[in-house]
C-alpha cells in the first residue's frame, strides 16, 4: 500500500469510529457488536503504530493521553460562565416572570424549561468545528483546562459531524459532567474495600474526578456529560436558545431530550412538577430545573447582573420530607466520649434513597422535639448531609409511646457515663473504651490531621477489634505482616498503607496537635499553638498562664490542654509516637502576623480555587483567624458560590461581603 493508500485507510477508519462512538456513547443506540468495534479500533491502532507520524490529536486512538499531568493551566473563558439565581416555588417562578415582561415591556416570552444537572459545569472550546480545549468553570472568568480529562469522555465529540452543516469559527459549548450513580456506587465500593473516604454524592465525586493528574484514572471513573448551550460563538447565528441545542445536537454532542419549549408560565410550573418525582428514575441526579428565555434578541436585551443572567434562572426542588415512625433510640459514642444519640426508623423512601436512621444530634435535641420511641415523626433530608428528624406528629400518638432514658453507662464499654460541666453532651470518660479509641484513630488519621491515606473506617475497627491498636501511638509500630492479616486486604493495599503510615510522620506539627484529639483544640488553636510554642516538647511543658497568653486561647481551653499533658496515658502514648520518630517540632511562626492580622473571616459557598479547610489555612497564614459563624465582630465574609444564610446574616449585620477574588487579593 502507498502511504497515500494507508492514510485513505486510517481516514476511513477514522470516520468510521467517530460514526459508531456517536452511536453508542451519545445516542446509545450501537449499529454493531462491540466485537465489530474492537475490531475496527483494532485495525486504526495496528496502522497507527506502524506509521506514528500518521497519527493527529483528533484521532481516536489519543483520547485516552499519556503521562499524568503536573498541574492544570488556568484558561480565560471566551465570555464568563455566569451561575443561576435560584427560585423555590412557583410562586417565585412567575415573579421571575412578571420581572422579564416588564424588562420587555409587556413582549410575549416563551421560555425553554430544560434539567438542571448536578454535577461540575464544563466550557469546551472548538475552532472550524474541531476539538482545542476543556476547563472548569472557575470563578466564572477563568477555570482550570482539564482537557486530557475530558478528552476521555467518549461522549465529547473532537470533530464536529458533518451532518451539522456549517461549522463556527469558534464556539464555547457550556455543559455540566457528572457522575451516574450507578458509577458512584461502584467508585464508592473500591474505596469502601481500600478503606478510603467515600464521595457523598455524585457532584463531589465529578468534581473530585475531573481533577485528577491522571487522565487513564479519569477514563475509569465513568464520568458522562450533557451539553446545555453555548456561552460564546462566532461564524455562526441563531435566533433562539432551543435552535442552539438542536445544532448542538446535529453537531454530535448528547443533549438531554428533557426540555420544553414553554408558551406561558402555567406551563413551565407544570413541567417543572412533572419531574420533582420522576428524576429519581434517571440515572444521574438534577436538582432542580431550568428557565431560559428562548429568544436570543430578547435574552439579549435582558442581559445579566453582575453574577447571573436576567434572562435564565434555576427552580429548585423543594428537600423532600416523609412521615415514618420511630422504632427506637440508639446511642453512639463519638471519638471525645461524647454520647449522641440516634433514631432508628421504619424504613423510608426519601429523595431517592432508603433512610432508616436519622441523627437527634443530643439529649436537649431530644426534649426540644419531645420525641419518643413509637412516635410518627417527619424526616427531611436536604443536600446530602444525613437525615434530619423535623418534628413528631403528636396527634398521632396512640398511648404506646415510650420515654427515651438517658442511659447510665458506655453502650461500648459500660462504664459510668458523666455530664460535662456546663455542657449539653453526656460522655463517657474511659480512655480505654473501644468505640472512643475508634474514633480517636480515626480522628488522628483523618485528611485535617495526620492525613494517612487509605486509614478509614474499615480499616480502623479491624485493628482495634483485633487489638493490633489500641490507640494512635500503636499506628506506627504495626508490622506489615499485621496489616496483611486484615480481612479483604490484599498485599498491595497493605503495603500502601505501611508506606502511608510510613509517609505521615512527617507532618507539620499542627496537624500532629489537631490530631491528638484534646478536647475543645479545633484546627485553628492547633495551628496556634504549634506556631506559639514551635515544638511539642515546649507545649507539653507549658503552665496554665504560659497557655492561657496565647492569642485567642480561653481559660477551658488552656485547662483542656494542660490536663491531656499531665494524664499519664496520653503522655504514654505521646511517647510512642516520639519513640516511632514522628515529626514534633516547626518554626515557630508569629501568629496573626500577615495582611489579615487581627481579622476574623467567615467563608462561605463553594470557592472555586480553595476547598474550605484550604481557605482557612489561607486565612490562618496571613495572620487572621477562620470562623464558622457570622457575628458583628466578623470582619470579612467570602461569598463563593451559592453561599447560603450567612450571606443574609452577613447583609442584615453590614459585615464585608469579599468575594473569592477580593480574598485571593487580600491574601497577596
Ligand atoms: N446545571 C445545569 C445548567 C443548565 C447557564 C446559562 C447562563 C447561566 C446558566 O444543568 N441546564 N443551564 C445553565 O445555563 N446552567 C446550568 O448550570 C449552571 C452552571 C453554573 C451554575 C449553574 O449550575
Amino acid at each position: 500500500m502507498t502511504t497515500k493508500d494507508i492514510k485513505k485507510e486510517i481516514e476511513e477508519l477514522r470516520k468510521a469510529i467517530e460514526r459508531h462512538d456517536h452511536l453508542y456513547y451519545v445516542l446509545d443506540k450501537p449499529s454493531i457488536t462491540d466485537q465489530e468495534y474492537d475490531k475496527l479500533y483494532r485495525k486504526l491502532k495496528d496502522l497507527e503504530d506502524a506509521h506514528p507520524e500518521l497519527i493527529t490529536p483528533d484521532s481516536p486512538t489519543q483520547r485516552v493521553g499519556g503521562k499524568p499531568a503536573k498541574n492544570f493551566p488556568t484558561v480565560k473563558h471566551m465570555t464568563p460562565m455566569m451561575s443561576l439565581d435560584n427560585t423555590y416555588s412557583a410562586d417565585e417562578i412567575r415573579q421571575f416572570d412578571e420581572r422579564v415582561r416588564k424588562n420587555l415591556s409587556g413582549e410575549k416570552v416563551e421560555y425553554v424549561v430544560e434539567l438542571k444537572f448536578d454535577g461540575v459545569s464544563i466550557a469546551l472550546l472548538y475552532k472550524d468545528g474541531k476539538w482545542v480545549r476543556g476547563a472548569t468553570r472557575g470563578d466564572g472568568v477563568e477555570g482550570d483546562d482539564v482537557s486530557a480529562n475530558l478528552r476521555t469522555i467518549r461522549s465529547i465529540p473532537l470533530a464536529f459531524r458533518e451532518e451539522a452543516g456549517k461549522t463556527p469559527e469558534a464556539i464555547e459549548v457550556r455543559g455540566e459532567v457528572y457522575m451516574t450513580k450507578k458509577a458512584l456506587e461502584k467508585l464508592n465500593e473500591e474505596k469502601e474495600r481500600a478503606g478510603e473516604e467515600l464521595f457523598a454524592n455524585p457532584r463531589n465525586a465529578a468534581a473530585g474526578s475531573l481533577k485528577l493528574l491522571d487522565p487513564k484514572t479519569v477514563a475509569s471513573r465513568g464520568l458522562d456529560i450533557y451539553v446545555y448551550g453555548a456561552g460564546f460563538y462566532k461564524g455562526i447565528n441563531f435566533k433562539t436558545h432551543a435552535e442552539i441545542l438542536e445544532y448542538l445536537k446535529e453537531a454530535g454532542f448528547r443533549v438531554n431530550p428533557h426540555y420544553k419549549i414553554c408558551r406561558t408560565i402555567d406551563e413551565v410550573i407544570d413541567y417543572c412538577d412533572s419531574f420533582e418525582d420522576k428524576r429519581y428514575k434517571f440515572d444521574f441526579e438534577i436538582d432542580g430545573m431550568v428557565l431560559k428565555v428562548n429568544d436570543l434578541g430578547q435574552e439579549k436585551r435582558l442581559g445579566a447582573t453582575a453574577k447571573s443572567p436576567r434572562w435564565a434562572i434555576a427552580y429548585k426542588f423543594p428537600a423532600e420530607k416523609a412521615l415514618t415512625e420511630v422504632k427506637d433510640i440508639i446511642v453512639g459514642v463519638g471519638r471525645t466520649g461524647a454520647i449522641t444519640p440516634v433514631a432508628i426508623l421504619e424504613p423510608v423512601h426519601l429523595s431517592g434513597t432508603t433512610v432508616s436512621r436519622a441523627s437527634l444530634h443530643n439529649f436537649d435535641e431530644i426534649a426540644r422535639l419531645d420525641v419518643k420511641i413509637g412516635d410518627k415523626v417527619y424526616v427531611e433530608k436536604s443536600g446530602e448531609i444525613i437525615p434530619k428528624v423535623i418534628s413528631v406528629a403528636k396527634e398521632k400518638r396512640v398511648g404506646k409511646e415510650k420515654e427515651f432514658a438517658i442511659p447510665a453507662k458506655c453502650p461500648a464499654c459500660g462504664s459510668k457515663l458523666v455530664r460535662g460541666r456546663e455542657e449539653v453532651a453526656i460522655r463517657c470518660e474511659n480512655v480505654g473504651c473501644p468505640a472512643q479509641i475508634k474514633e480517636a484513630v480515626l480522628h488522628f488519621a483523618s485528611r485535617d490531621a495526620m492525613d494517612i491515606e487509605n486509614m478509614g473506617e474499615a480499616i480502623v475497627d479491624q485493628l482495634v477489634d483485633k487489638g493490633l491498636i489500641k490507640d494512635y501511638g500503636d499506628i506506627y509500630h504495626l508490622k506489615f505482616d499485621d496489616v496483611k492479616s486484615l480481612e479483604r486486604f490484599a498485599a498491595k493495599s497493605a503495603s500502601n498503607l505501611v508506606s502511608a503510615i510510613e509517609e505521615s510522620k512527617n507532618r507539620d506539627l499542627h496537624r500532629l496537635i489537631y490530631g491528638l484529639g484534646i478536647r475543645h483544640v479545633g484546627e485553628q488553636t492547633a495551628w496556634v499553638l504549634a506556631n506559639h510554642f514551635g515544638s511539642m516538647e515546649k507545649l507539653q511543658r507549658s503552665s496554665q498562664e504560659e497557655l492561657t497568653e496565647v492569642p485567642d486561647m480561653g481559660p477551658v481551653m488552656a485547662e483542656s490542654v494542660y490536663n491531656f499533658f499531665r494524664n499519664k496515658e496520653n503522655l504514654s502514648v505521646l511517647k510512642k509516637l516520639k519513640d516511632a520518630g514522628l515529626k514534633m517540632a516547626g518554626e515557630v511562626k508569629k501568629v496573626n502576623a500577615g495582611p489579615l492580622s487581627g481579622k476574623t473571616v467567615v467563608i462561605t459557598g463553594t470557592l472555586e480555587s480553595f476547598s474550605r479547610h484550604d481557605a482557612e489555612e489561607a486565612v490562618r497564614n496571613a495572620g487572621g483567624t477562620p470562623a464558622s459563624g457570622v457575628s458583628k465582630n466578623t470582619d470579612f465574609l467570602v461569598a463563593g458560590e451559592e453561599a447560603g444564610s450567612k450571606l443574609e446574616k452577613a447583609k442584615a449585620l453590614g459585615v464585608k461581603i469579599i468575594s473569592e477574588e477580593e480574598f485571593k487579593k487580600l491574601l497577596k
